[in-house]
């Protein structure tokens, strides 16, 4: 079923491949040749990991590991079941997800809407890519990547996080930090707010955007607007995701000692030296 306003944008065009051969619906989806692409990577590095699943040692759900090649293969390829499995969920995960990104700019294109949605998906991307492509070539091995499983990437976490001694100290990832915990701060006062004007008192009419601005004018003498309070979510979600990518990459490539020794540049300054 098609909701009353739906068939009025479903319109042609705004495509970047393929012209009209794909610009086509299936049920509520919009295809797309990108929408091809997502779907064809989807199912091949998903039937790949249940493969990798088939061939290992356990179906438990949480002890299931793909892991990325030997570091002795450095930035060759590694055969199948000695690492080159992961290698091709790797091209399938990016594929996967550029091809998202893709589709993504394709339905904000024919809808006439801005690429906020894309670019701030980019920064996602980003940080896997960043996991999985650009620290590994750096190092000089794919084994550098994170394995895929639930465990086993949460043990590599604590494993490259204990390597730099205290990882609470890469000032990158305080920063990535610190943006995340503001996202949430942010989503939780938007949150609040926008359900509190919109659930008055029985028989009171709904509040809008005066209000909204009222309540924090009234509290803390400044409120960001409506327009700005989207703006700062996009901000700092996307520097969140791109500080984080930041922190993995100078970790090893740019920094190879524990991280709190780092900060002995703090300690150096000729003023106290
Ligand atoms: Mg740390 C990383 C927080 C303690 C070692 N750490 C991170 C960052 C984040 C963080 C800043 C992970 C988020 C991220 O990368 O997003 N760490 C954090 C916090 C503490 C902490 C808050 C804390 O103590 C309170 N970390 C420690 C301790 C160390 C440590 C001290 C271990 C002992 N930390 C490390 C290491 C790393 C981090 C090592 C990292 O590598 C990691 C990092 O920065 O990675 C970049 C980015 C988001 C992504 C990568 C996701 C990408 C999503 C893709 C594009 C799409 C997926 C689609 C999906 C498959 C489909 C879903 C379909 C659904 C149906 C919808
Ligand atoms: C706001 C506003 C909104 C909001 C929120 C605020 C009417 C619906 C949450 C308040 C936000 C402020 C004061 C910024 C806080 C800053 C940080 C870094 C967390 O004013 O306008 O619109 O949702």
């Amino acid at each position: 079923a098609m909701l009353s306003f739906e068939r009025k944008y479903r319109v042609r065009g705004g495509t970047l491949i393929g012209g009209d051969l794909f610009d086509f619906w299936v049920g509520p989806f919009y295809v797309g040749f990108f929408g091809v692409t997502t779907v064809f990577f989807t199912f091949l590095g998903t039937a790949l990991i249940i493969w990798g699943a088939a061939l290992g040692p356990t179906w438990n759900l949480w002890q299931i590991n793909i892991a990325p090649p030997d570091l002795s293969y450095g930035l060759a390829l590694a055969p199948l079941k000695e690492g080159g499995l992961w290698q091709i969920i790797t091209v399938c995960a990016l594929g996967a997800f550029c091809s998202w990104a893709l589709r993504q700019a394709e339905i904000a294109r024919k809808l006439g809407m801005g690429l906020h949605i894309p670019v701030a998906f980019s920064f996602a991307i980003f940080a896997y890519v960043a996991l999985v492509v650009i620290r590994p070539i750096l190092m000089g091995a794919w084994g550098h990547g994170f394995p895929y499983g639930i465990m086993s990437h949460l043990d590599w976490v604590s494993n490259v996080g204990y390597q730099y001694l205290h990882f609470h100290y890469n000032p990158a990832h305080c920063i990535a930090i610190t943006f995340f915990f503001t996202n949430a701060l942010a989503l939780a006062m938007h949150g609040s707010l926008i359900i509190s004007a919109a659930n008055p008192k029985a028989g009171e009419v709904v509040k809008g955007a005066e209000h909204e601005n009222s309540i924090f004018r009234d509290t803390i003498g400044y409120s960001i607007g409506t327009l700005g309070i989207h703006r700062l979510g996009l901000f700092l979600a996307v520097s969140a995701a791109f500080w984080s990518a930041i922190c993995i990459i100078i970790s090893g490539p740019f920094w190879t000692r524990g991280w709190p020794e780092w900060w002995s540049w703090w300690l150096d300054l000729p003023i106290w030296r």
